[in-house]
């Protein structure tokens, strides 16, 4: 691949700051050796613990939202500026969870995507269509305009900032992956999309992830792919051992 590859762990809403230390600790010296870019989503609490222990690894650490504007009277959200004070610079935006069970949609993730970019932050942009959107044959069309849609605005060079993480929302937190085949016909879609609006050079140079119950028994066939750069891993992002497999797989 021309690409350097991605894996990113998302935590979910996993994890004490005590216990983030510790899963942090215990992965860091399993990645040390990476020859990818080693990322952890964590819950916003955990970010300070993470960090820490981060420091002085190859590992970076990431949020796993944030709100469009920058401050103001928004209870319970986190804006793109508080993360960045923090040192934190790669957020995930527009996770299927977010858009089934807390209303996001395309254009709000239009909205936190334009917010993270304007502080300075790498997105991980997730696209990815339903189970009944695959069976009615639009997968294609649907994540080409999510993919339009969540990109509005963005310039080539902000571009550079965007990593695409491609999860069908039917393997999410199921046990069920996309086929290597599936996962490489959809992450080529997107790229297509990406010369559609930015040219080939974008195009050739963008990380499109696969997300969805990637693990260390599945993760070498998926990476193989060639339009597929790299993982958006759940639950096997808490399991250090696996965890590590997998960025082996993507070296
Ligand atoms: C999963 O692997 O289930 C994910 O949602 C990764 O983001």
């Amino acid at each position: 691949s021309l690409r350097k590859a991605v894996i990113a762990g998302n935590w979910k809403m996993n994890k004490t700051p005590t216990e983030a230390k510790e899963l942090i600790a215990a992965i860091a010296p399993l990645v040390k050796d990476a020859g990818c870019d080693v990322v952890a989503c964590t819950p916003f609490v955990d970010l300070s613990s993470a960090q820490e222990a981060a420091e002085g690894t190859n590992i970076q650490i990431g949020a796993e939202n944030c709100h469009w504007e920058k401050s103001g009277a928004y209870t319970g959200e986190i804006s793109a500026d508080m993360l960045v004070s923090m040192g934190v610079k790669i957020v995930i935006i527009g996770h299927s969870e977010r858009r089934q069970y807390f209303g996001e949609t395309d254009v709000t993730v239009q909205k936190r995507v334009r917010a993270a970019l304007d502080a300075g932050m790498t997105v991980i942009l997730c696209v990815g269509e339903t189970l009944e959107q695959r069976e009615q044959g639009i997968t294609s069309e649907l994540v080409a305009m999510q993919t339009k849609i969540a990109l509005g605005g963005v310039s080539a060079e902000e571009l550079k900032r965007v990593v695409i993480a491609y999860e069908p929302v039917w393997a999410i937190g199921t046990g069920k992956t996309a086929t290597a085949e599936q996962a490489n016909e959809v992450c080529h879609t997107i790229r297509e999309v990406i010369c559609e609006l930015y040219g080939k050079a974008s195009a050739d140079g963008i990380t499109i992830q696969y997300g969805g119950s990637m693990n260390a028994a599945n993760a070498a066939e998926l990476l193989a792919q060639p339009d597929v750069d790299g993982g958006l891993i759940g639950g096997a992002s808490l399991k250090p051992n696996d965890f590590a497999v997998i960025v082996e797989a993507a070296t």
